[in-house]
């Protein structure tokens, strides 16, 4: 349903507050509904890379652009579940596997995949996926065989959405979350900022998320990584200051939701990382690798952890806070 004035004016109000204000608001409600020194320690890995059809105009694995990326068929199986591994004895909770299609298809790709989450799932992982859109029958197939998540992302508003990607739209997106949901999924979505979107259209995704009722268990929010041949490589950046509103708003509407400080973290000095875990981040990816692109070393991330005060969540814990907490409504802005 599409947000109402009301809603989006209350939203936008929180955004626009005080930064002081707005960071109290967000840690009253992070202290409140959140292990408060917990983050949760996700990692990516790119199963099956580029020539995706799609025209994301942010992404460096479609095939309309001509980018660094060197294409990689699907994985097999062993070197999937060895990454997995490695991603547990690194301190990882979730492993989550992505792939360069527009949607999922049934055959003998998706039967590996079903396997493949079948043995993470094993490892005592947390397992997320990530592979375009889906159907409910096919969601259930992968919730049977050991699937927690599947991540989904709107990305950015209705409105500026067909900036963006013009091969799918937004109600696909939302038919895909809502497939991920009745197959009994948790559910990831969140969005990208530095795309040149406006205030207004990082009000309205965040209306957009809110509204999804359950409200996803993940939220990502992602600094646009700007790759060399993408139609966004010289987008102007997010500055930190709008990125923290960004996550503060998304605490304050999403309080039971675990919020991830995404994409775009190596741009970022470990200020605003703390600054963003003030305003009620709690989840990265760990590893020097998103999918295509770098992030920190895990070293660092450990230290800035340690410089923090704050510790890996615990996965049960973060779950019992979202049963606890859902569909909790958003706080009053006065
Ligand atoms: N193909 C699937 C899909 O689009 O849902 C899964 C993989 S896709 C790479 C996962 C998400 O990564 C996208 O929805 C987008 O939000 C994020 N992403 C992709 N490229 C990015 C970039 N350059 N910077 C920040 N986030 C990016
Ligand atoms: C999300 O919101 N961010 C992750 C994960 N979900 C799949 C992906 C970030 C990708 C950044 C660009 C790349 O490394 O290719
Ligand atoms: Fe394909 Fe996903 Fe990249 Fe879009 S974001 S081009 S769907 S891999």
């Amino acid at each position: 349903m599409k947000p109402s004035t009301d809603q989006l004016d209350e939203i936008r109000e929180i955004y626009n507050l005080p930064l002081t204000t707005l960071i109290f608001r967000a840690q009253h409600i992070h202290q409140r509904f959140q292990d408060p020194a917990g983050v949760q320690l996700c990692t990516l890995q790119s199963i099956k890379t580029g020539k995706c059809p799609e025209n994301c105009t942010y992404c460096p694995q479609s095939a309309h652009y001509d980018t660094p990326v060197e294409a990689e068929p699907l994985m097999d199986i062993e070197d999937i579940v060895g990454k997995a591994k490695e991603a547990k004895a690194g301190g990882a909770s979730r492993f989550c596997m992505g792939a360069a299609w527009r949607d999922v298809r049934d055959g003998p790709q998706f039967d590996l995949v079903l396997k493949t989450v079948n043995e993470v799932s094993s490892l005592g992982l947390e397992v997320c996926c990530t592979m375009g859109m889906l159907r409910e029958d096919q969601a259930v197939k992968l919730k049977e065989a050991g699937c927690a998540v599947y991540n989904h992302n709107l990305d950015t508003s209705r409105e500026y959405y067909p900036e963006i990607i013009t091969t799918r739209t937004y109600d696909d997106r939302l038919n895909t979350l809502q497939n991920v949901r009745s197959a009994g999924l948790e559910v990831c979505a969140g969005g990208i900022l530095g795309m040149g979107e406006t205030v207004e259209d990082r009000v309205k995704l965040l209306a957009e998320l809110a509204a999804l009722d359950p409200q996803p268990e993940s939220v990502p929010i992602n600094a646009l990584v700007p790759v060399p041949g993408t139609p966004l490589e010289n987008a102007d950046p997010v500055t930190s200051f709008e990125f923290v509103r960004t996550v503060a708003t998304a605490r304050i509407l999403m309080p039971g939701s675990i919020v991830r400080l995404s994409a775009g973290r190596l741009e970022m000095n470990e200020e605003t990382q703390a600054l963003c875990f003030l305003a009620g981040a709690n989840s990265i990816f760990l590893g020097d690798k998103l999918l295509t692109t770098p992030n920190p070393e895990q070293s660092d991330d450990f230290q800035l952890l340690a410089k923090l005060g704050l510790h890996p969540l615990d996965p049960e814990e973060a779950r019992r806070f979202h049963r606890a907490n859902r569909g909790s409504e958003p706080a009053a802005v006065s």
